[in-house]
């Protein structure tokens, strides 16, 4: 090993400081992002004995006159007074005027560190007192905004550093600033803070699920590439899916962050690195492993001279937080060539998004605009995994399997039904160019509610705290949801469950919290009309879905498949059938439940129960069809009045499209319902007939 006076040897600064620790929740609830995480960073660094072989060092509160050249005076009286004594009686209520924000006595003091750490690191890089830098700071930084704490971040400590540098101390010649955020989460305050400004390249690549992930604001969409002076040097690679891993990383560094970076030509790099698209996070869904930290790291390695500081973010599983982290403090002590290997190709979708990316922005960065080699795109990548067990579904009436016969796929996709309608977009297209991508790349914020990804995953942040409370008292009562449409097919229904999706459906679903499969599986018939409306849905494609008439009619016969779940399954079922997207309330989703206990007895009663929550949604009115095994059966189709719209062409009404009538038609005839000739009769007679 090289002895510590090496001229060769690489000076890497390492700041952790005990005290940012004491940035906790106020009465111990458990919290993804708490103290525990920068400690289980700097033990398993100590136990490899990496402080040896860096410069330690300890924080440094920043000074207020430096954090207001990014937050409002208002913003930093806030955080300052915060934990005062005055303020032991309101911390609760202030935190909960933000979205998912906690105080308490210590937060103040750690926000001043964490804000400090960045800066002085910054500063020892930029001087060249040291090489490069990890800043184990918290809390995280990257969005905060000017005058608003938000997403577990107080003061935006990258922002700070960076405005620091340009203009507290231009002798160290740091004109132009590469910020890469790596977190899983888009760095929206960075990017507010610096969208006019040219000295600063923002790049964050980010989970985005077509605006559907935290922060859920459009924001972080492709299309946000900086303004006025700045326009160029904001870069978003939003991901349309969990899932990414190495591989995807590691090909947007190569097509989009390597090019861009060679011809800016930055004068130092600041990593918002988060560790939370680490695999097996409970938030973020993705899987880059400690490898591919280090190799994204040292990728960067090659600009700037190597002055690069990394500041912690997110990152909520220890382990993986721990190991990468220790593997970036490798990279950057040079010592040994890295080794590892990158396990799978890039997933189709990471395709697609790299050259929506390159397009956006190839008139400001001549080297995005050669065309990606046809061979890269068309056999290197990976679909997104789902296996199916055919046999295993609907082969008996009741049905408890265990084995899983969907892979899951820890994504946050829900169908985007109602943006159409807000686009203005004639929803019975009739023959309009309308694809796919308008939707997906709407530059008007969607705010959507942030499903939990993983069942686990339960935060105590104001929103989710209620949530963890509701699912545990509806996860003990059982309904029978029916379905009558793509439902039918269980492996269909199953990904509503477990997430992931099957054929014919062009995006994976999220699936709901509680994983466990049906308790149960019942045909039966329905006195209701089966019609088929609408005429675009993002999980189908083209055409119409099916609907149940609310009011029933002894004439009519509709089949269901009745799936024995939990109220606390019905509500996410509810909700990824609804798609939530509101534009008030920024959690809906979790807050509080869509069909509480109570609602059941008044749906018993009325026997349908329009939910003006949902009211946006297409299938907000929930119908009550009786009981089995003493338990009530309840699906969700449109509202009456939706009928009247349906019936005057207000609201478009078309036939299924081939694979969603193969989906039913598959339902009906695997759950042994009828044959595969006379399901596509009932089907085509239930398009056609007059409702
Ligand atoms: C820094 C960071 C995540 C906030 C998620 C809120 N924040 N649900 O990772
Ligand atoms: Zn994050």
């Amino acid at each position: 090993m090289a002895a510590p006076e090496d001229p060769h040897r690489r000076r890497v600064g390492l700041l952790y400081d005990e005290r940012m620790c004491r940035h906790a929740t106020p009465d111990g609830e458990i919290h993804p992002e708490n103290p525990d995480r920068i400690r289980a960073i700097w033990q398993k660094l100590e136990s490899e004995g990496i402080p040896l072989r860096c410069v330690v060092l300890s924080a440094k509160e920043a000074e207020d006159k430096y954090i207001a050249s990014v937050h409002t005076a208002r913003h930093i009286k806030l955080i300052k007074n915060i934990s005062s004594k005055k303020f032991n009686s309101q911390r609760l209520r202030i935190a909960s005027e933000f979205n998912s924000i906690y105080f308490n006595k210590g937060s103040s003091e750690a926000s001043y560190l964490a804000a400090g750490s960045v800066m002085e690191v910054s500063e020892k890089v930029a001087k060249g007192d040291l090489d490069s830098a990890i800043a184990i700071v918290r809390p995280p930084g990257h969005h905060a905004e000017s005058d608003e704490a938000m997403g577990f971040c107080l003061f935006n400590n990258v922002a700070i550093a960076a405005n620091f540098l340009l203009n507290e101390r231009p002798e160290l010649g740091i004109r132009k600033i590469l910020i890469v955020d790596w977190d899983v989460h888009h760095g929206n305050g960075t990017q507010n803070m610096f969208y006019n400004d040219p000295r600063v390249l923002f790049f964050s690549v980010h989970r985005f699920d077509f605006g559907m992930f935290y922060p859920a604001s459009g924001d972080g969409s492709y299309c946000m590439i900086g303004e006025g002076p700045g326009a160029g040097y904001n870069i978003n690679v939003p991901w349309e899916q969990g899932q990414c891993g190495d591989a995807d990383y590691v090909a947007v560094w190569d097509h989009v962050l390597l090019p861009v970076a060679e011809s800016y030509d930055p004068d130092i790099i600041l990593i918002s690195a988060g560790f939370d698209a680490a695999v097996d996070d409970p938030l973020g869904g993705c899987c880059i492993t400690p490898y591919g930290y280090s190799l994204m790291l040292k990728k960067l390695m090659g600009f700037a001279q190597g002055k690069i500081v990394m500041a912690l973010e997110g990152g909520y599983n220890l382990k993986s937080i721990a190991d990468s982290v220790l593997a970036c403090a490798k990279v950057l002590l040079e010592e040994k060539p890295l080794v590892g290997s990158i396990k799978a190709q890039p997933l189709e979708s990471t395709w697609r998004v790299i050259q929506e990316v390159r397009h956006e922005l190839k008139t400001f960065w001549p080297a995005l605009s050669v065309e990606l080699p046809q061979k890269v795109l068309v056999s290197n990548w990976r679909p997104c995994s789902v296996e199916l067990n055919l046999s295993s579904s609907s082969e008996s009436i009741v049905e408890n399997d265990g084995g899983a016969s969907v892979t899951i796929c820890a994504t946050n996709f829900v169908e985007i039904i109602e943006p159409l309608s807000k686009l203005n977009i004639d929803e019975d297209n009739h023959g309009k160019a309308i694809t796919l991508d308008h939707i997906a790349t709407d530059k008007s914020p969607v705010v959507l509610s942030e499903e939990c990804p993983n069942a686990q995953a339960l935060m105590p942040d104001k929103n989710v705290d209620g949530c963890t409370r509701w699912r545990s008292v509806l996860s003990k009562t059982e309904v029978w949801y029916g379905s009558y449409g793509s439902n039918m097919w269980k492996p269909g229904f199953l990904c509503y469950i477990k997430g992931g999706k099957v054929e014919g459906m062009n995006e994976p679903c999220p699936g709901s919290q509680d994983k466990s499969s049906p308790k149960g599986v019942i045909w039966k018939t329905v006195p209701h009309q089966l019609f088929f409306a609408r005429s675009l849905t993002r999980t189908w494609g083209k055409g119409g879905v099916a609907f149940l008439h609310p009011e029933s009619n002894k004439n009519d016969k509709a089949y269901m498949c009745m799936y024995r779940i939990t109220l606390e399954q019905f509500n996410d079922v509810l909700l990824q059938e609804n798609s939530l997207h509101q534009e008030n309330g920024k959690s809906q989703g979790a807050g509080a439940p869509l069909l509480d206990l109570s609602d059941i007895g008044v749906v018993a009663e009325n026997k349908s129960l329009p939910l003006e929550a949902l009211k946006a949604g297409w299938y907000s009115n929930i119908l009550y069809l009786g009981e089995e095994d003493n338990l009530p059966i309840l699906t969700m189709t449109c509202s009456c009045s939706e009928i009247d719209q349906f019936r005057s062409g207000e609201l478009p009404v078309s036939g299924p499209s081939n694979d969603y009538m193969n989906t039913l038609v598959r339902g009906l005839v695997e759950g042994k319902q009828i044959t595969r000739e006379e399901a596509i009769a009932y089907i085509n007679d239930a398009a056609m007939r007059e409702l």
